[in-house]
């Protein structure tokens, strides 16, 4: 506990310094936390995930709690040497996005031995390895997946469309947003015949392999293609110039259903070129510095913290969105 301590006021000493260089101070708690908070973050790969970022060291910064936040570049194992820079901290709560859902086991008990609860953010890990967390705070990307095939029905049944090919740019392999979000928009489309899928292809959350990604469809597929399903807008904003390229417009000869609901895809569904975006809110950073302080505090915690999200389509009068602060 001792060393704990030390390690913490060399830690906050540094924030200290940061914080009044930086920002206000908001009073006591900015300069004297209760609580140490490790983060791992995937990276910078999406507006979506520096959104998450921004909220999560605002929201620390409001609860005046301390946090350790590493980015890990898009690499599983930047996020495991981390996490073990934060159990030799003995920060008092980690919290991570685990940017895929196997491969945590060994240092999740190393967490665990360590006596440090870990709380999952934004995305899950595999069922064989979730008992050596404490919870998850992050969306029902199921639900986002059915919301959007549910938009393409009512879409199919309001253009009176009798044949719906789509083709699917997913986000990154065995991730639990693509997994989900595949299964839950299958799902919804399952029982309509119109619907075939004529090609999904790994994107990886990039708008670089979004518009690789829609070059390849494009060529293999040209005009059969009636909708883009897209798992992230970073994606989708890399596909669209692909499809003006290629002749088509987007949003009119191609229907194209996107997810997070950034500020520059909400743009361009004002602008019609986007049909549908499901929204992914990054503000998770409220949820998790309330939970942290009640593991700190040896409080129970729920197990699952789900937003509430919306849909954004051209069903609505798009000029009515508010800003979305990401
Ligand atoms: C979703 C998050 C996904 C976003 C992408 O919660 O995990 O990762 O949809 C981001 O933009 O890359």
């Amino acid at each position: 506990m001792f060393r704990k301590r030390i390690a913490a006021a060399v830690f906050f000493a540094g924030l200290l310094a940061m914080g009044m260089a930086g920002c206000e101070n908001k009073g006591d708690t900015a300069s004297d936390p209760e609580l140490l908070l490790g983060f791992s973050q995937i990276g910078t790969e999406s507006a979506w995930r520096i959104g998450n970022t921004v909220d999560i060291e605002e929201q620390a910064a409001n609860y005046g709690i301390g946090l350790m936040l590493e980015n890990a570049n898009q690499k599983q194992e930047n996020q495991i040497d981390a996490i073990r820079r934060f159990i030799a901290y003995k920060v008092d709560v980690i919290a991570f996005s685990p940017i895929v859902e196997e491969g945590w086991d060994n240092v999740l008990k190393e967490a665990q031995d360590a006596g440090i609860p870990v709380v999952l953010v934004d995305r899950d890990i595999s069922e064989n390895e979730k008992d050596l967390t404490t919870c998850l705070i992050g969306a029902d990307f199921y639900k986002e997946g059915v919301m959007a095939g549910e938009y393409l029905i009512r879409k199919a049944d309001s253009l009176g469309l009798e044949q719906v090919n789509i083709v699917e740019i997913t986000g990154t392999e065995n991730s639990t947003p693509m997994m989900q979000r595949q299964a839950g928009f299958m799902d919804a489309i399952a029982g309509d015949e119109r619907m075939t899928v004529l090609e999904s292809i790994d994107g990886d959350f990039l708008k670089s392999r979004g518009a690789e990604c829609m070059r390849y469809l494009l060529d293999t597929y040209g005009e059969d293609i009636d909708v883009v399903f897209s798992h992230n807008d970073e994606m989708t904003i890399g596909a669209l110039p692909e499809i003006e390229r290629a002749g088509f417009e987007p949003g009119k000869d191609i229907i194209i259903i996107s997810i997070d609901g950034g500020q520059e895809a909400i743009n361009v569904l004002k602008q019609g070129k986007i049909n549908c975006v499901v929204e992914c809110t990054p503000k998770l950073g409220k949820a998790l510095m309330e939970t942290a302080l009640k593991l700190k505090a040896g409080q129970e915690v729920d197990a699952v913290i789900h937003p509430e999200e919306q849909v954004f389509s051209d069903e609505q009068d798009t000029s009515l969105i508010a800003p979305r602060g990401y």
